[in-house]
């Protein structure tokens, strides 16, 4: 009977101990996107725009854009943004479609991936 029942004890103890490692795994990948954000998973996070307006002198171009929900715009609109690379507003075409993605970079918004959607 004291053997059956540590039989039991074993068999429950694999079970969980399975699914431990299993929702162990799962938290490891979550986590793994998280710290590394310049990764795979960022380019989720590509928002789609139209070129309004480039200003070389000011370094900036206008946007049309969709929901940000880094920088928690959560509805479309037009504005004005840096961009890390100046180089960029020269692919910038006026009324062209863009894939970016935008951040604050020292309280500037800034567009700091970007790439032309043919
Ligand atoms: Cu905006």
């Amino acid at each position: 009977m004291n053997t059956a029942f540590t039989a039991a004890l074993i068999a429950l103890a694999a079970t969980f101990s399975a699914s431990a490692m299993a929702a162990g795994e799962h938290e490891s990948h979550g986590s793994m996107g998280m710290s590394a954000p310049a990764a795979a998973p960022a380019a989720a996070q590509m928002a789609e725009g139209v070129v309004k307006k480039v200003d070389k002198a000011a370094g900036k171009v206008t946007l049309a854009h969709g929901p940000l929900t880094n920088l928690g715009m959560n509805m479309p609109m037009t504005m004005a943004f840096r961009v890390k690379d100046a180089t960029w507003l020269d692919q910038m075409k006026e009324g062209s479609k863009i894939r970016f993605m935008a951040d604050s970079v020292n309280g500037a918004l800034t567009v700091v991936k970007f790439e032309p959607v043919k």
